[in-house]
């Protein structure tokens, strides 16, 4: 969302949470009315929940921080929270609880909703507590709705049948002047301190040092990464680390997820839709471990998170650094692969509006990116409202992901927006792009050229 919500009266912040709770809200109900009753309370994967959980968790989710806490409610079920605490419970097991039904799912979420709508025309956003400021606590509840949507998405991915999704296709990718651009490096500020909604493990704004460095205008392709997988590139130790290794061995793995080589010719399924592989899309449903690995065979590596959120972020000509790669406007149709209005990513180059002032396409939407850097607090790191969102997940366990998916709401899909999850990891809707180091003698001639 605008870091101008602050300027609106709060009649105006009540009809942008009202508009942005109804959009997410019909997104769930898409993805959820999209499929039978037996599917939306069967397990697609051992890696995901049941649909009809998402569902369920996403009401209660809203029951206890916008009925209960804020609204100082009446509970509607305290009975079920612990049935759909994600901590209690892993994925795996989901599909072995009392789960309410579909039946009865909606009309708990149904009831839930009710209940919000009535609390929010009665909060007061000025009374100096810190999870109604700028309506946070209603700003983190739609957010977390886009993101299981976005998790409910995968599951789609996962589902075995037929399909029942469908949207227009992105627009058409160009040719890119470039495959990679210099970035000077500097002192920027990471980070945010003055987005009202943005999450906790985003703040505060600190000021962080990256040396040069060139990173790729665009994201790694379905094209370029074939040329890995036919060059014997899962077959080659040299490549990957020892960890990638062995998960290569473990998993048997030799493409990305949902790639098949049938008939001698390269396919990949998306949404139930079988087709040959588009060569100049992002690739997508590889884990950090094959994102490294390639990286290593093109001569490069992967940029740290410092370095993606620089390139996405910093304007060189004001030395500021902004909201997105385009500048302080929040993400049309004509910047990003945003929000699921297309079922895929789109081809490179399709987004010139959307470029870095640098040159550097497709940071936000399209592929998550993942990126070298484990996920770990910023400096001045505070736990709010709860330490199950980001606190216990910091650690070596998790690598970051930045800038979000053609599956990614744009109210999540902030400039300063942070994704983690385990390195094996491939049914997300995760590409990469490279970066490498600046060579003394390639900066001595970025300087000459600047100076003649
Ligand atoms: C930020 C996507 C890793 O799905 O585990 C949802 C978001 N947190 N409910 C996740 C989240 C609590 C989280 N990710
Ligand atoms: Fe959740």
């Amino acid at each position: 969302m605008t870091h101008q919500l602050s300027d609106l009266s709060a009649e105006g912040l009540r009809a942008l949470v009202a508009e942005q709770l109804e959009r997410s809200r019909a997104r769930t109900v898409q993805l959820t009315d999209a499929v039978d009753t037996d599917d939306l309370v069967r397990q697609h994967s051992k890696l995901m929940s049941p649909l009809v959980w998402d569902y369920a968790h996403i009401g209660n989710q809203e029951e206890l921080w916008l009925v209960r806490d804020v609204g100082g409610r009446e509970p509607v079920r305290q009975d079920i929270d612990e049935l759909y605490d994600a901590f209690m419970h892993p994925r795996a097991d989901r599909p072995t609880l009392p789960l309410l039904g579909p039946a009865e799912t909606r009309a708990y979420v149904g009831e839930v909703r009710d209940k919000v709508l009535d609390v929010l025309d009665h909060v007061k956003f000025d009374h100096g507590r810190e999870l109604v400021d700028n309506a946070f606590a209603f700003g983190m509840i739609v957010q977390h709705e886009q993101q299981h949507d976005e998790t409910m998405l995968a599951t789609h991915q996962l589902r075995a049948g037929v399909p029942v999704l469908d949207a227009p296709p992105p627009p058409p990718g160009r040719r890119l002047a470039a495959a990679e651009v210099l970035v000077p490096g500097g002192t920027f500020e990471m980070g945010t301190s003055i987005e009202p909604w943005a999450l906790d493990n985003e703040r505060p704004a600190h000021a962080v040092r990256v040396a040069p460095y060139f990173i790729d205008t665009a994201p790694v392709t379905n094209g370029d990464y074939l040329k890995f997988v036919l060059g014997g590139g899962y077959e080659d130790a040299r490549w990957w680390s020892e960890a990638g290794w062995a998960q290569v061995q473990k998993a048997s793995l030799v493409g990305p997820r949902f790639w098949d080589l049938v008939d001698g010719q390269w396919t990949r399924t998306r949404f139930g839709h079988s087709e040959l592989l588009p060569l100049d899309e992002p690739v997508m449903h590889v884990c950090f471990y094959e994102a490294e690995a390639y990286a290593k065979w093109a001569g490069k590596r992967l940029p740290t998170e410092e370095e993606w959120e620089f390139a996405a972020r910093f304007d060189p000509a004001t030395g500021r650094t902004r909201r997105f790669p385009w500048g302080d406007e929040s993400p049309g149709p004509q910047h990003a692969n945003l929000g699921q209005r297309h079922l895929g990513p789109a081809p490179v180059g399709a987004y010139p509006a959307g470029a870095s002032p640098l040159g550097v396409e497709q940071l936000i939407g399209d592929v998550w990116e993942w990126t070298s850097s484990d996920f770990r607090p910023y400096p001045g790191f505070r736990a709010f409202p709860y330490d199950e969102y980001s606190l216990v997940f910091f650690g070596t366990d998790y690598k970051v992901l930045r800038g979000g998916s053609f599956g990614t709401d744009e109210v999540v899909a902030r400039g300063t927006f942070r994704n983690w999850d385990y390195p094996i990891r491939r049914q997300i809707f995760a590409g990469f792009r490279c970066a490498r180091d600046a060579q003394p003698a390639e900066l001595a001639a970025a300087e000459h050229s600047e100076l003649v």
